[in-house]
């Protein structure tokens, strides 16, 4: 397979000197049942990804050809994604992609305590591969986004870590790490997640936001994991202990996302979204049905690389009574059969099926989905395999609809197999 290599920076490129790290053990808990049975980097996104093949994409796309994936929560799913979508690296050119389970490495009785622990009880795993910077990279965010860019600052700025950055309304940055920077974006004050975040100077209603990523030089990243690792206090969290702690005693520099997003049709795609809740996850979906959708997934040059499942094409067809199989604005993957049913501004992943006279208005449809004869679902996102019995109504009674499913504050319902097999018994 011939890699893509799209660069805005000139020079030597950095990124093959580097490894990514993604973070992906979260649960992502305000996704509720969505992640009842996997983590928040293995949920489905836009049709054929999960949320993971977007840092991950970004690093292959960066130039970056070493990759850890470090995994927690409920990773069955993600790991066989990662297994079947990833696997593709050569050793040979010196190209690793590690799978780093909690596994007890360094103590009998310790999982992953925090980020940073999830990094530190694997120094060994990433000095035999030994790049020269690491790349800390969460595996749960919807962005394009050229790492080497940030490479280049970080290593022409000398910091001892450079913390990507985006400005977020100042009440949104309650979920943050929220920082204060100089005229040079030196970082000069950090607090993780406060109840009242800072402002940004001329600006009172927006906060400039840790994206959760981060460069380090690989050895002063170990010196400072060991440190953390001694100090009792600490939780062994990038956000909570390691980056303050540089903040007050080294250098951190902030990079801005708007430095290093990519460019589709000559703008920038300042696109980032968190999808941490169930209406954030809808949202972000349905804007891709959009005529033209801020977030760019037929970009040749920056490709979202996922698993190449073996599927037949998406069919549309009339059924027995000659009604029309048909999809308006909607976004229909491999393997899908619409059999006299309507999808509108919807999204059907791999291998939904649409019985007749059945139709799905503003719906995301995870794969393998089943929406029996005659169902009619409005502002709906069904979980993988269900099956939706025949005539099911749902987005027309409210009450009705929060009893039976998991109804979010913006009248979105999350429809499981749970949920379904408790309605049909
Ligand atoms: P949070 O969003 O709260 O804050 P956190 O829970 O620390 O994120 O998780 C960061 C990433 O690490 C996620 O991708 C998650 O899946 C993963 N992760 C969490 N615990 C893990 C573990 N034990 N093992 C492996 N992976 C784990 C962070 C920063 C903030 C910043 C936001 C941006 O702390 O400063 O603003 O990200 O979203
Ligand atoms: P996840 O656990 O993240 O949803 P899986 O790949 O385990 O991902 O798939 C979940 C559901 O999708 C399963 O319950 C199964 O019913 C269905 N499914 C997965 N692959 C197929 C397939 N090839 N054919 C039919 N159903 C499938």
């Amino acid at each position: 397979m011939t890699l893509p290599l799209r660069s805005r920076s000139s020079g030597q490129p950095l990124a093959r000197d580097a490894m990514a790290y993604v973070l992906a053990g979260g649960r992502g808990s305000r996704l509720h049942e969505l992640t009842d049975n996997r983590a928040k980097p293995a949920v489905y996104f836009g049709g054929k990804a999960r949320i993971i093949d977007f840092a991950l994409s970004n690093a292959i796309n960066s130039g970056i050809r070493r990759i850890g994936v470090a995994t927690q929560y409920k990773a069955h799913s993600l790991i066989r994604h990662m297994q079947r979508a990833w696997n593709f690296m050569r050793p040979e050119r010196n190209e690793s992609f590690d799978i780093l389970p909690a596994s007890q490495r360094v103590s009998e009785t310790q999982w992953y305590e925090g980020t940073a622990d999830a990094v530190y009880q694997n120094i060994d795993i990433i000095a035999a591969h030994a790049p020269k910077y690491m790349v800390i990279l969460a595996g749960d965010h919807i962005y394009k986004m050229d790492y080497e860019l940030m490479l280049r600052q970080h290593v022409d700025s000398g910091a001892d870590v450079t913390v990507g950055c985006l400005v977020v309304p100042r009440m949104d940055a309650v979920a943050f790490g929220v920082m204060h920077v100089d005229e040079t974006d030196r970082i000069t004050d950090f607090v993780e997640k406060p109840a009242d975040p800072p402002g940004i100077p001329g600006q009172p209603d927006m906060a400039l936001a840790s994206m959760g990523i981060y460069v380090f030089d690989t050895q002063l990243l170990f010196d400072q994991l060991r440190r953390d690792a001694a100090d009792p206090e600490s939780k062994r969290d990038f956000g909570g202990d390691i980056i303050p702690w540089l903040v007050r005693n080294g250098k951190a520099q902030a990079h801005r996302f708007t430095d290093s997003c990519i460019r589709a049709a000559d703008e920038l795609e300042e696109y980032w979204r968190d999808v941490g809740t169930v209406d954030a996850y809808f949202d972000a979906n349905l804007d891709l049905t959009d005529t033209v959708p801020q977030l760019d997934l037929y970009d040749r040059d920056w490709p979202i690389w996922s698993d190449a499942v073996v599927a037949a094409p998406a069919k549309f067809v009339h059924d027995e009574e000659g009604r029309r199989g048909s999809a308006i604005c909607s976004l229909v993957s491999n393997d899908c059969i619409v059999s006299g049913a309507t999808a509108q501004r919807s999204l059907l992943m791999t291998g939904v099926k649409m019985g007749s006279f059945s139709s799905v208005r503003e719906g995301v449809i995870l794969p393998y989905s089943n929406i029996g004869r005659g169902a009619q679902l409005s502002r709906v996102i069904i979980d993988s395999g269900v099956r939706i019995p025949e005539g099911l109504v749902v987005g027309e009674d409210p009450e009705l609809d929060a009893r039976r499913f998991r109804r979010s504050a913006n009248g979105v319902c999350l429809i499981t197999k749970p949920m379904i097999e408790r309605l049909t018994t």
